[in-house]
């Protein structure tokens, strides 16, 4: 029992981000109120996402329903929820959405911050009632406080990243986040509109028995990719992909596994963005003892070069990550 009164598993999001702030005494509070505000959004988008077919908010952007009103996407309305929350709460100068070409400036000048997102991943999966989620990525700005945000302050590489996480809109809503210390998940509990922790110090097997890809691309894939695939399915390993990144690799940051967006003809540099996507769960999965590559890189190690630039990505659990490189050198 004492055991359990000392775990704080059970106590909410704001509480928990309260006591990790009193561990740093001069850290002024503005990260935690950024992490604060991307969670108001994710309520929202919640709400949203759980009421998406009844409210006749999903089918194409552009639209109308019988009252005339625009319809959106809940892809849209999930990146307008995010930016405005960004906006209104002042941390942030700037967003980088995978729903935006260029930078938006949230006229925060002031703010000493920059947020990498995708407001709302799993796009075949969104109006079919599959798991989607959030995918985010924080940097402390590079360009002068009180100036515009610059493209530098996206482009700093992977290790600079001070927070990333996502929020898995599932059979239960989960926020799961790391500011470099670790990894903890919470999840959401409805009616009181609060986010519990769940887990801390969440930790992925180092081996696991699980691999996740799209093997309609089989015949693209690099042989040492398919040599290693072979071997899964020797060793009797489960296939599973849902096709939506985040729900594939939460069930792998907490079963073991491997999830895998190889190079493709179509996609020469795998489809996957790299700084919103690939970056935040490599900055995750590290922090929770996996290994993220993009071939025989780190991902965090991949120069950035594009907001929108994309990468492989082979990530899950350390030693099946080994596993991978050892056909990749096998093979050259
Ligand atoms: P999106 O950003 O257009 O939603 O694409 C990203 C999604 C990931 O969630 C998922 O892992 C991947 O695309 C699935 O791609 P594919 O259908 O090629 O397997
Ligand atoms: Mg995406």
């Amino acid at each position: 029992l004492e055991n359990t009164l000392a775990t704080p598993v059970g106590i909410t999001l704001d509480r928990y981000i309260m006591r990790k702030q009193a561990e740093f005494p001069f850290a002024t509070g503005e990260l935690s109120q950024l992490l604060r505000d991307i969670v108001l959004a994710a309520k929202i988008v919640n709400r949203e996402v759980n009421r998406a077919g009844l409210m006749d908010i999903t089918g194409n952007y552009g639209a109308q329903n019988v009252q005339g009103e625009q319809q959106q996407k809940l892809d849209v309305v999930a990146n307008i929820r995010f930016i405005r929350a960004l906006k209104n709460g002042g941390e942030a100068c700037a967003i980088l959405s995978e729903e935006d070409d260029d930078i938006i400036h949230t006229g925060n000048d002031q703010g000493r911050y920059v947020v990498a997102m995708d407001p709302l991943d799993g796009s075949s999966n969104i109006d079919v009632n599959v798991s989607i989620g959030t995918i985010f990525s924080i940097y402390r700005r590079v360009s002068p406080i009180g100036s515009k945000s610059t493209k530098e302050d996206f482009l700093q590489g992977g290790r600079k990243q001070v927070a990333a996480g996502y929020i898995l809109y599932g059979s239960s809503t989960m926020l799961v986040y790391t500011t470099g210390h670790g990894v903890v998940c919470f999840t959401y509990e409805h009616s009181l509109g609060e986010f519990f922790l769940s887990h801390d110090g969440v930790e992925i097997p180092k081996q696991g028995a699980i691999f996740s890809c799209n093997e309609g691309n089989w015949f693209e894939y690099p042989e040492w990719v398919r040599t290693y695939l072979l071997q899964c399915k020797q060793r009797s390993y489960s296939g599973r992909y849902i096709g939506s990144l985040v729900a594939d690799y939460h069930r792998n940051l907490f079963k073991g596994g491997i999830y895998l967006y190889p190079p493709t003809a179509k996609n020469p540099n795998g489809k996957l963005r790299l700084l919103y996507e690939a970056y935040p769960l490599a900055f995750l999965i590290e922090q929770a003892g996996g290994k993220a590559l993009a071939g025989a890189e780190a991902v965090l190690d991949i120069e950035p070069t594009d907001y929108h630039q994309r990468a492989p990505l082979f990530i899950g659990s350390s030693e099946m990550v080994d596993d991978l490189v050892a056909c990749l050198t096998a093979e050259a």
